[in-house]
């Protein structure tokens, strides 16, 4: 038996849950923190047999797919009068960093 560990966004973390469960997976969704950016994401356990893990990571991937997203960030003006306005900035999203452990032995009691 093996355990996916998925860190997914947090936009995409229910989504890649319903999808796995949809799929025949049983998952553990947790709140997660990356340790760069000190942002919230999710961490999905799924634990599985070996010969199904490629269908557990094609699941992943479809659903947490890497895409770029226009958002709007505030800039104070410089000089002029006080105020702020929006500037769109284009961001990547999404994305998947997926680790598969072997596990040693598996108890349900
Ligand atoms: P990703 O490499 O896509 O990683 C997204 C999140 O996945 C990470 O969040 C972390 O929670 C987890 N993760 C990735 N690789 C891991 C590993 N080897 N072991 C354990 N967890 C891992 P953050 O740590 O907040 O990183 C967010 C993004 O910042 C990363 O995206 C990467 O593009 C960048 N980054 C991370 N560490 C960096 C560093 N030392 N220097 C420059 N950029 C870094």
């Amino acid at each position: 038996m093996k355990l996916v560990f998925a860190i997914v966004s947090n936009d995409d973390g229910n989504t890649v849950m319903r999808e796995l469960n949809k799929a025949g997976f049983s998952v553990t969704k947790m709140a997660s923190t990356g340790g760069f950016l000190r942002a919230g994401n999710t961490t999905l356990l799924v634990g599985t047999d070996e010969e199904k893990i490629q269908s557990v990571i094609d699941v992943i991937s479809k659903y947490s797919a890497k895409r770029k997203q226009v958002v709007f960030s505030p800039e104070p003006y410089i000089g002029g009068a006080a105020g702020y306005t929006s500037f769109p900035a284009e961001i990547e999203v999404g994305g998947a960093t997926i680790f598969v452990v072997d596990v040693e032995r598996f108890e349900k009691v």
